[in-house]
């Protein structure tokens, strides 16, 4: 077993582990696993949604109509108002369904993080927290995904110095333990 941190934080300090919701988290922007509708849905989306009101849905409405009419593509990401949500915005990602887009899932996941972050620094956002895309209704294996992600976190760390902290949300303490074995922080 390989767990390089034992209090949860990695690349000094700019990366951290923590079990808890992804709505209830205080950064300058909290990322939403969403589907291409960006119209809401089950899991993380659902509890964006519901936690952060209808202003979201309305920015959402707005991005499809003007940017995505055929709907946001797996690995890109736009950004929106928070709402009622203690973080200041949300982005919103749609991660690859495993197994549907022949053999490109860790391709796609990986611009999930890197386009998120993107967005958040061209925002002057120092903080934001990811959930573990793609892991629950969309089926990646999460030791592949923590793979995927750390290894993405960390190439778009090395380049991007305004961002303080990443903040990676588990909802349990068994996913961030499959986390803490797989990941390629360094
Ligand atoms: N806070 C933190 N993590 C959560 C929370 C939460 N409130 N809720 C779930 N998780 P999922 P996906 C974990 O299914 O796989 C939606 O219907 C969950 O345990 O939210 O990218 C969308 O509309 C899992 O580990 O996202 C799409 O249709 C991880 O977050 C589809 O699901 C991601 O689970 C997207 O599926």
């Amino acid at each position: 077993m390989q767990v390089k941190a034992s209090d949860g934080t990695f690349l000094s300090g700019r990366v951290r582990l923590v079990v808890g919701d992804i709505t209830a988290q205080k950064v300058d922007v909290i990322v939403n696993a969403a589907n291409p509708t960006l119209l809401g849905g089950g899991g993380v989306d659902g509890a964006v949604h519901r936690v952060g009101g209808s202003a979201i849905l309305e920015e959402c409405r707005e991005i499809r109509r003007s940017h995505y009419p055929q709907g946001l593509p797996a690995g890109e990401a736009v950004i929106t108002t928070a709402g009622n949500l203690p973080a200041q915005f949300v982005i919103h990602t749609v991660g690859p369904i495993y197994g549907r887009h022949d053999g490109r899932e860790a391709e796609l996941l990986a611009a999930c993080y890197k386009n998120s972050l993107l967005l958040a620094v061209q925002n002057s956002l120092n903080s934001i927290a990811f959930p573990a895309i793609s892991t629950g209704v969309y089926g990646y294996p999460p030791a592949e995904a923590a793979a995927t992600a750390s290894q993405a976190i960390m190439e778009f760390l090395a380049t991007a110095n305004s961002l303080s902290e990443v903040r990676l949300v588990f909802f349990k303490q068994s996913d961030m333990n499959v986390f803490l074995r797989h990941h390629k922080f360094e």
